[in-house]
């Protein structure tokens, strides 16, 4: 029998796992002249998948090598997926962690988990464990057998949701499956979820392998430069508009390019609107903030893009909801310019490309514009409407509503105890919209809302990786009562670990968004509601149910603090702040209270025809919409 240890001609024998486990530890990261470590370490779950491989390679490593690929334990592999994507979007994508599963049913709950993390370009490293490469005494428990090929396995259903696949049926296969995987991992334009698949005998098989895979490797994070003249064609564009108007997405925040985008903005006089990503690339109460844009878009930004002639799209991917399903922007002439690290995103709504680094574009855009600026009645209408939306935001923060409280006055007293330093997570249901409108932000990172895959759930698992980011900032996580029933079990992994994050824990008793939006399409908030089956009617419009969700979370071991009103929210946010483990704030709000808006459609079609007349109502009202729909927008002639 041969131990673990260097072998004579310079090369280390250890099983596939422990060689995977020694390579993380050894990968690093630098951009702009700060290099760190790439993994902050492991989140696992075992069963007979991963327990003899990577388990015990992550036990070799705690025991020999503290610290350098920690082990954390997380209650559902859909969850440690989430919070390792929200760590990695703390960290502007710089740092990430490794994910271990077992197999079958441990791997595919990591299925959710990689596709939010692929759609919003987080990178997150994906370990499932799979079936025995050797097929000597197939199945093994929970292989699904398919009957078309032995090579398949449930891990191929990863393939559509990774930006990066591979699987390793042999040990050779190994280090050439890391670098790929790392090239991925660090790349801004190619990031998210990163699998590679582990068959349950590989992990344990082993190998000489070479000394140095396992040397200090550091990956260079790149700032990619605009080409002159795709930075000149931009610029021309630009040159051309009179109402120009900057759509601020998520690669602004990432490139840390929140200062060059203020300064660019400024120097030219050009509005800035924000999608979910990039909220907080500008304070709100900057003259030129128009706030939240599309969909869920505030009055001032979407009166502004409905008359822009050039939008300036820095490090958005343009979803529906940024676009108001290709409503928001209606200016015939409007052209696009497209800031974006990834060039199919740069390509979208016919724009002029810019495949660039946000921060090298702006800082480039600004050299090439020096002198050039809007008119100041443009600016100053700008300005105006901001300051009339920010209004609406006060009003809605105080509204008084009896007798139970409105969700924007939850908001406004959690924007309070935020203050300029905390961080607000959410993810699905009524509050990202609200969110969106209505959250001031006052720092970049301060808002930390999921809507690309928007998946219920994601909220305390979310929270949990973004303090484990930040420990120095509170983190706030606003859930409303599906999604905490979706998944609330993280809670444990905060008190195991002593993870001070405050969930604020918004109850009313169902499906307050899909229940607007079911009325909105004429389906009557079909079963939205949590209620009782009635006998009566044989429907589930029976009374409340009798869930105590804040009874669920004390016994969980987190402290419970339970507000009736607005007064008490504000002291329980305050006492909460004091406390040193994970707190969970329980306040009832009435659900049929409408937050500002700003009219923005989105597209949901709603049916052609229909017994219902609320239906034919609503589809009549859905046609006279989608006429609004400019499903390409562009290339429109330059104005003469
Ligand atoms: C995993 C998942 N399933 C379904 C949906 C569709 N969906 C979006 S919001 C929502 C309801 C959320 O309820 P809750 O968390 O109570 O928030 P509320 O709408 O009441 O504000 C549903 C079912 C989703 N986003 N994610
Ligand atoms: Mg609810």
């Amino acid at each position: 029998m041969t131990g673990p240890g260097v072998v004579p001609d310079g090369s280390v024998r250890l099983t596939v796992a422990q060689a995977l486990v020694r390579f993380l530890a050894a990968q690093r990261c630098e951009r702009d002249g700060a290099e760190h470590q790439f993994f902050a370490g492991c989140f696992g779950i075992f069963g007979h998948g991963n327990l003899a491989g990577i388990g015990q390679a992550l036990l070799e490593a705690e025991l020999h090598e503290p610290g350098t690929l920690p082990y954390h334990q997380a209650r559902n592999e859909q969850a440690m997926v989430h919070a390792a994507a929200a760590f990695a979007r703390m960290r502007n994508r710089l740092s990430a962690w490794a994910c271990t599963s077992s197999i079958g049913p441990g791997a595919t709950n990591m299925i959710t988990g990689a596709a939010l993390a692929s759609i919003s370009r987080l990178p997150v490293l994906l370990l499932p464990g799979d079936v025995f490469a050797a097929r000597v005494a197939p199945p093994v428990l929970q292989e699904l057998e398919y009957p078309g090929g032995y090579d398949v396995s449930v891990n191929d259903a990863f393939r559509p949701v990774s930006v990066f696949f591979d699987r390793i049926w042999r040990p050779e296969q190994l280090p050439s499956a890391l670098l790929g995987a790392m090239r991925v991992l660090t790349d801004p334009a190619a990031t998210g979820a990163v699998t590679l698949a582990l068959p349950q005998d590989v992990q344990a098989e082993a190998r000489d392998w070479p000394s140095e895979l396992f040397a200090r490797r550091v990956w260079h994070v790149a700032r990619p430069v605009p080409e002159p003249a795709a930075l000149a064609r931009a610029a021309d564009v630009i040159r051309s508009a009179t109402r120009p108007l900057i759509v601020a997405g998520g690669g602004v925040i990432y490139s840390e390019a929140t200062a060059e985008l203020r300064a660019f903005a400024e120097a030219a006089g050009i509005p800035v609107a924000e999608t979910q990503a990039g909220k907080g690339a500008l304070r709100y109460d900057h003259p030129l903030a128009l706030g939240a844009i599309g969909s869920t878009g505030t009055t001032a930004a979407n009166a502004i893009a409905a008359q822009a002639d050039v939008v300036i799209g820095i490090g958005t991917r343009y979803s529906d909801f940024t676009t108001a399903s290709r409503t928001a922007f209606a200016c015939p002439q409007v052209r696009f310019v497209n800031i974006n690290v990834a060039a199919a995103d740069a390509v979208k709504l016919a724009g002029t490309a810019l495949v660039a680094d946000a921060r090298a574009a702006l800082t480039a855009l600004a050299g090439a514009l020096a002198g050039w600026s809007t008119g100041a009645a443009y600016r100053e209408q700008a300005r105006r409407l901001a300051a009339e939306w920010d209004q609406a935001v006060g009003l809605a923060y105080a509204l008084g509503h009896q007798p139970q409280p409105a969700q924007s006055e939850v908001i406004g007293a959690v924007n309070d105890a935020a203050g300029p330093d905390g961080v607000v997570v959410c993810a699905a249901g009524s509050m990202p919209g609200e969110l969106h409108r209505l959250w001031r932000s006052q720092d970049p990172k301060g808002y930390h809302v999921e809507y690309g895959y928007s998946c219920m759930g994601y909220e305390i698992a979310g929270g949990l990786g973004v303090k484990m980011a930040e420990p120095g900032r509170e983190v706030f996580v606003l859930v409303g009562d599906g999604s905490y029933l979706m998944m609330a079990q993280e809670l444990v992994t905060a008190v195991q670990e002593g993870i001070k994050i405050i969930v604020v824990l918004v109850q009313n008793h169902g499906f307050a968004s899909i229940g607007a939006l079911s009325q909105t399409v004429g389906a009557a908030r079909f079963g939205t509601q949590y209620r009782y089956r009635n006998a009566r009617t044989g429907r589930l419009d029976g009374g409340i149910l009798p869930v105590d969700l804040a009874a669920n979370a004390e016994s969980l071991g987190v402290r419970v603090l339970r507000a009736a009103t607005i007064a008490e929210l504000r002291a329980a946010l305050g006492q909460a702040r004091s406390e040193v483990g994970p707190v969970l704030v329980h306040i009832e709000t009435d659900p049929m209270v409408p937050a500002p808006g700003s009219d923005a459609w989105w597209d949901v079609p709603v049916a052609e025809v229909s017994a219902l007349e609320p239906t034919r109502h609503a589809r009549h009202a859905y046609e006279v919409a989608k006429a609004g729909q400019r499903p390409f927008v562009g290339p429109q002639a330059p104005p003469a």
